[in-house]
């Protein structure tokens, strides 16, 4: 034992003075860096000793490749694959139907519970033996199960006893990519598409592989692969043969492919007259693409759409409703079993009288009018993802279709690749939100996991936020927003400090001292780009086209821009006050959610501060629980520079680690919060000089004063179509 000891100090002593493999983010949450704590690597070396993988399908392959190259890194030395138990120690993996061993271990009830994609993770005794079997109904929850369990050693967790189960609780859980056929990203900020269009299929790229088995290891199963502003081409056997190439790598990990299909591809490149989706020859012609892409991809999983959005051709083109068109796309796919997403963000040619009204009136009439192999897919909030938004109304409306929640992973309003916004919080805040569509709890995860309305499908989407940059993200902490997406996608009841609390651990150190100083620097970050960002419940003030920096002057008669497009209609500062009157006395768009909310939010002396200008103008010396009985004015300068504090706070609380982590994502992120702290302060002044023309309040002296006068920030440059943008002359 003694001898055993020596022989792990002396191993964790090479190990620390090896040279340390480069640290550029490649790695993501997968690193398996050596297990520095003795205790536990002796525990862990104790308890596994040989592999059983039963079984001998891609997937079950992957799942063992995995736990190899897995278990190496983190124990330091091979773990031997044997074909059966022959001694303590053996770590099992499989399903009833691959092993006969998994088979006879009376695992039945506990399987059963865990359903398809769900595992269980177990220390017992096989032939008298210690073991730990990773078990499951399917090949793919096997695969899960082995991520799981590489995930109890990665985060330093006990072996003793282990007895985990889970099953996901929503059936589709996608990643959305706006990735267009020249390989730019709409909203993308981590580089190019992934997907090398010209040249596959012929040629692979290790990172198909490294993205599908990242996905896996959260549990996402499906890869919508082009930008919803579609191109029909990705419809022409030329691409679906490429489509086909990158299936074929997924597969084994349990993702499946989807498409997004341009409404106007019967016309554009089947050389028909019309899209109408009641036209016979249309409907037929998509009957025969769809019969052509499952010929390719068997598990094809089916289409996301937006029409009639944003310029976009859709039904309405014909005087057909989302609900004909989707219907068109359901049939078709129905006999392959495969899915149409119909999005309900929608941006129709006429200026509404509130654009967050949209589209509630457009959908809600339509419940029960889809077929049941068609989802309406719904962005988390009414607008167009915001740092804060209330829930989508939508959500709790439609009992009779299947919503899916769509989020953004991808922070194009949040400060896009350089600002540190852990979005685990955001996700959570909306999953928990009330609906009150039967009564108190039907919160909004109970909506999309199908639980309240009993949906017999249910699914989610995150806009991804991956891209070619060799950190994939584009920052180090962006990998944490893909992580707590899948997470949350897998379980939407989870606590995102719980995901965050993993995350850090598994990509950067399981020391303490870090995981505790900054799970609480993560878990700060999403309040303070709301506050330096868009305070009280403020909205769309970023500035137009890029979404980058402020811009609330942006609008008025001299804008050639749609009104509803511009900050200044959404913020509708004037004279007397600020915010948008959403109340009965205004637009009403509080009138589409449920009367308990209805209640609350439109007493102004009940809201909640972080909806407060969302929904109510309110005069600039007014007083109100939600302003802390402080005027407006007050209140608002208070927050804006809380949100600069904020930054300040987290790079202090960064500097604190130097040493702990490895010097380049140190630096890496080091340099980016510098970043945010100049970016915050320049959105805290333009903001408030800018508000300040309407109010003609003082900043009061105890706060930093604004660097420059308003005229400096409205000539602030930042080029738009650019990638990331960087702006001219930011203070
Ligand atoms: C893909 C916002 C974004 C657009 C995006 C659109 C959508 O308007 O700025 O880039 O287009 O949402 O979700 O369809």
């Amino acid at each position: 034992m003694r001898m055993k000891r020596a022989l792990i100090t002396l191993w964790l002593v090479l190990s620390a003075a090896a040279p340390a493999r480069a640290e550029d983010g490649y790695d993501l949450w997968l690193r398996y860096r050596p297990v520095t704590d003795a205790a536990r690597l002796a525990e862990y070396r104790a308890a596994v000793t040989q592999l059983v993988v039963d079984g001998d399908s891609p997937t079950l392959r992957a799942a063992r490749d995995e736990l190899r190259t897995g278990l190496r890194g983190l124990l330091g030395a091979d773990v031997p694959l044997s074909a059966s138990a022959t001694r303590d120690g053996a770590v099992i993996v499989g399903t009833p139907a691959s092993s006969r061993t998994i088979g006879a271990l009376g695992l039945g009830d506990a399987l059963r519970a865990v359903g398809r994609e769900g595992y269980v993770v177990r220390a017992t005794r096989v032939g008298g033996r210690r073991a730990i079997v990773v078990a499951a109904n399917s090949d793919v929850g096997a695969l899960y199960g082995a991520f799981r369990f590489l995930r109890q050693l990665q985060t330093y967790g006990t072996l003793a006893n282990l007895a985990v189960a889970s099953a996901p609780k929503i059936q589709l859980r996608l990643l959305n990519h706006w990735d267009n056929l020249n390989r730019s990203v709409e909203r993308g900020y981590a580089g190019h598409s992934l997907w090398a269009w010209d040249t596959l299929p012929d040629a692979s790229n290790p990172r198909y592989r490294d993205y599908a088995r990242a996905n896996a290891s959260i549990g996402i199963n499906g890869a919508v692969l082009t930008n919803v502003n579609a191109n029909a081409r990705i419809l022409t056997p030329e691409y679906l043969a490429k489509v086909a190439a990158l299936a074929n790598v997924f597969r084994p990990y349990g993702v499946r492919v989807y498409l997004t299909a341009r409404f106007s591809a019967p016309i554009e490149i089947g050389g028909l007259k019309t899209a109408d989706p009641l036209d016979p020859a249309v409907r037929a012609w998509w009957k025969a693409k769809i019969d052509s892409i499952y010929a390719l991809i068997p598990d094809f999983g089916g289409f996301t759409v937006k029409a009639n959005s944003e310029g976009q051709p859709g039904p309405q083109d014909y005087h057909r409703t989302h609900a004909d068109g989707a219907n068109m796309f359901a049939e078709a796919l129905a006999p392959h079993g495969g899915v149409v997403m119909w999005r309900a963000f929608v941006y129709s040619n006429e200026v509404p009288v509130d654009r967050v009204k949209q589209a509630y009136t457009e959908f809600k009439p339509l419940d029960g009018q889809f077929r049941d192999n068609a989802f309406v897919q719904v962005k988390n909030g009414p607008l167009d993802f915001q740092p804060r938004e209330p829930f989508s109304p939508l959500f709790g409306a439609m009992p009779k279709t299947p919503l899916m929640m769509e989020f953004q992973v991808t922070k194009e309003y949040l400060g896009q690749d350089t600002h540190l916004v852990y979005l685990g919080q955001e996700f959570e805040e909306v999953l928990r939100s009330d609906t009150w569509a039967k009564g108190k709890g039907s919160t909004v995860a109970k909506v999309i996991d199908g639980s309240l309305h009993g949906y017999a499908r249910t699914g989610i989407a995150g806009v991804s936020n991956i891209g070619d940059d060799r950190n994939w993200t584009g920052s180090q902490f962006n990998q944490a927003n893909w992580y707590a997406y899948g997470r949350l996608a897998w379980d939407p009841e989870m606590s995102a400090s719980d995901i965050a609390d993993d995350w850090l651990r598994m990509t950067f150190t399981n020391d303490p001292s870090f995981v505790r100083a900054v799970k609480a620097m993560m878990k700060t970050s999403r309040e303070a780009v709301v506050n330096y960002m868009t305070p009280l419940g403020l909205a769309h003030i970023m500035a137009t086209g890029h979404h980058y920096g402020p811009g609330p002057w942006v609008g008025g008669p001299n804008t050639r821009m749609r009104a509803d497009q511009t900050p200044t209609y959404f913020h509708r500062a004037d004279s007397l006050g600020l915010g948008f009157d959403r109340t009965a006395t205004g637009s009403n768009a509080l009138e589409q959610y449920a009367p308990p909310i209805r209640a609350r939010w439109g007493n102004q002396r009940t809201v909640p501060d972080s909806v407060l200008l969302w929904f109510h103008h309110v005069g600039w010396t007014e007083r109100l629980p939600a302003t802390h009985g402080r005027p407006l004015w007050d209140e608002l300068v208070a927050r804006y520079n809380a949100g600069v504090d904020s930054v300040r706070a987290m790079q202090r609380t960064w500097d604190a680690q130097r040493g702990k982590v490895d010097d380049e994502r140190f630096r890496d992120v080091q340099s980016f919060l510098a970043i945010q702290e100049k970016e915050a302060r320049w959105w805290r002044d333009a903001a408030l000089t800018y508000f300040q023309s309407f109010s003609h309040l003082p900043i009061p002296a105890r706060y930093e004063q604004p660097a420059h006068p308003l005229q400096y920030y409205l000539q602030v440059r930042c080029p738009a179509n650019r990638d990331k943008p960087r702006c001219d002359n930011v203070p």
